[in-house]
């Protein structure tokens, strides 16, 4: 449900000397193992990515640069989350419709996955989504 996904606050150490800020994600900050990093760069502002669920995977995404919008669902409720921040990322369990959209320019979206690549993970149907939660 739509109540699992939370937004997570990354520790922010801002230099006492001026040489700007440095943020860490370490074990205990996310409630998974990361198996695989990727991220989203060059988005044009009309483009919108994701349109799909997962049937295992947990993910966290944070806004390295830039902003965008993540629209999740959990199959009864919608809600949209605007990312554009360096320390705050966003949780995202199994089982919720993502989209991301309205991508400033210059965005960059760092994901940290729970598990490797896999395709048979992906629900890209939203029909069979529906199917799937109900
Ligand atoms: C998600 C959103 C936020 C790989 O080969 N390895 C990978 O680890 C990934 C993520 C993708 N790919 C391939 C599969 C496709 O041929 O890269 C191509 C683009 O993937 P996709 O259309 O799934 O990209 P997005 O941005 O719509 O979705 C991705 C993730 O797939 C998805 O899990 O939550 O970013």
């Amino acid at each position: 449900t739509l109540e699992s996904i939370k937004i997570i606050e990354i520790p922010k150490i801002e230099d006492k000397k001026g040489r700007g800020n440095l943020s860490v994600i370490e074990k205990d900050s996310i409630p998974f193992a990361v198996k695989r990093v990727y991220y989203l760069y060059d988005v044009p502002s009309n483009a919108y990515r994701g349109g799909h669920a997962h049937k295992n995977l947990f993910q966290f995404l944070i806004a390295l640069s830039g902003s965008f919008d993540v629209v999740l669902d959990d199959g009864i409720k919608k809600t949209t989350i605007t990312l554009n921040k360096p320390n705050k990322g966003l949780l995202i369990p199994k089982g919720i419709w993502r989209e991301l959209e309205n991508f400033s320019s210059g965005s960059v979206c760092l994901v940290l996955a729970s598990e490797e690549y896999d395709e048979e993970d992906y629900i890209r149907k939203y029909k069979q989504f529906l199917k799937y939660k109900g």
